[in-house]
């Protein structure tokens, strides 16, 4: 299968922890490859734009809040079959259903709270990418 590639966030519970580098290593230690990372402050216009998907949903709120509450790490991450890789990498939504070595599984506080985002489908992966990335920032 060719190369593929997915759209990551680390997200305010887990920067704030410090757990940036902790994260990156289960990235790696699954056989992807960062080809793009940049820690920023997420605007609530931008956290609205991202999860619009959710917007009717009754945590929406609570979730942009908790998105823009500190800084994020935003990246792109390379390799086959990326996308379903890195899901399983991070394990489910719920870190009391994730599974053992899954970076929710170690890292995640709750279902709110859950420190990554991976994208779930080739489509938004692309969005998402181009949501926070140039194509002169991502090198492969
Ligand atoms: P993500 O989009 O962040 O990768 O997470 P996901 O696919 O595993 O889960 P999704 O259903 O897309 O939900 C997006 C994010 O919304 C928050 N959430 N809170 N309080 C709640 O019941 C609840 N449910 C979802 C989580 O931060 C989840 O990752
Ligand atoms: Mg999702």
């Amino acid at each position: 299968m060719a190369l593929e590639r997915t759209f990551s966030i680390i997200k305010p519970d887990a920067t704030e922890r410090n757990l940036t580098g902790a994260v990156n290593a289960k990235i790696e230690e699954a056989g992807l490859r960062i080809v793009a990372q940049k820690r920023i402050q997420m605007t609530r216009g931008q956290a609205e734009t991202f999860y619009a998907v959710h917007k009717e949903r009754p945590f929406f709120g609570e979730l942009v809040d908790f998105m823009i509450s500190a800084p994020v790490v935003v990246q792109v991450l390379e390799g086959e079959n990326a996308i379903t890789k890195y899901r399983d990498v991070m394990g489910a939504t719920n870190p009391e259903q994730a599974a053992e070595g899954t970076i929710r599984k170690a890292f995640a506080k709750s279902i709110g709270e859950n420190s990554v985002h991976g994208s779930d489908a080739a489509e938004t992966a692309a969005m998402e990418i181009a949501q926070f990335f140039s194509g002169n920032e991502i090198v492969g």
